[in-house]
């Protein structure tokens, strides 16, 4: 893989324990991204190029928690309280090597709002700050790797499109919760189209 150092980023969406074996929202072999990531986050740490985590964040009682008692809108999914604002489930996971990381972005955060890109919360509208970071810095291109491919690593691709930047997906460094059942298949086919490149 060559990649232009000088325009590129690196995204890890999620790594944290409530993602990984063990945790309260588990991806299947949600830890396997890990070594990957830490592989290619060492690259960039050499080039000094931006590596950013996002970190899912929310608050006790969050309206994305089935917890909640809230009734889901049609098509919405609601969760395993997970990610909590100072948990141990809310932390990277230990061996996410953390050093190469220049930005940490925290998402979910709003008790009535949830967010799964780490662009554009999911009003769609609100926005975390990332377009910005990144266009500031010159950013052409995004790397993208993490959990979970058909959640937040799916909705920050496409909104990373949206916002003009080329995408490409480690495809060794993602996994899926595939909930509904067949939704990874979708995300990848559905990112495919818009333009996101798998390597
Ligand atoms: C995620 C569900 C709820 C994710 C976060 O990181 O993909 N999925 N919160
Ligand atoms: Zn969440």
């Amino acid at each position: 893989m060559n990649i232009d150092f000088t325009k590129s980023a690196l995204l890890e969406v999620d790594v944290q324990n409530d993602f990984c074996p063990g945790g309260a929202l588990a991806v299947a072999d949600g830890d396997s991204v890990i070594t990957p990531l830490n592989e290619i986050a060492g690259r960039f740490k050499t080039a000094c190029a931006p590596v950013v985590a996002t970190q899912d964040w929310h608050p006790a009682g969050h309206s994305s928690f089935i917890s909640s008692g809230r009734t889901p809108a049609e098509g919405e999914v609601l969760w395993p309280d997970h990610c909590v604002q100072g948990s141990a489930g809310a932390e990277f996971h230990k061996d996410l090597d953390m050093k190469p990381v220049t930005l940490i972005i925290r998402k979910g955060f709003r008790p009535s709002l949830d967010s799964y890109s780490a662009f554009f919360e999911n009003d769609r509208k609100t926005t975390t700050g990332l377009g910005a970071f990144l266009k500031g810095l010159n950013i052409e291109t995004v790397y993208l790797g993490g959990l979970a491919t058909d959640y937040c690593v799916f909705f920050s691709a496409m909104d990373a499109i949206k916002l003009g930047f080329t995408v490409y997906i480690l495809r060794d460094a993602v996994r899926g919760v595939n909930y509904p059942e067949g939704s990874v298949e979708k995300a990848i086919h559905t990112m495919k189209n818009a333009g996101v490149i798998m390597i």
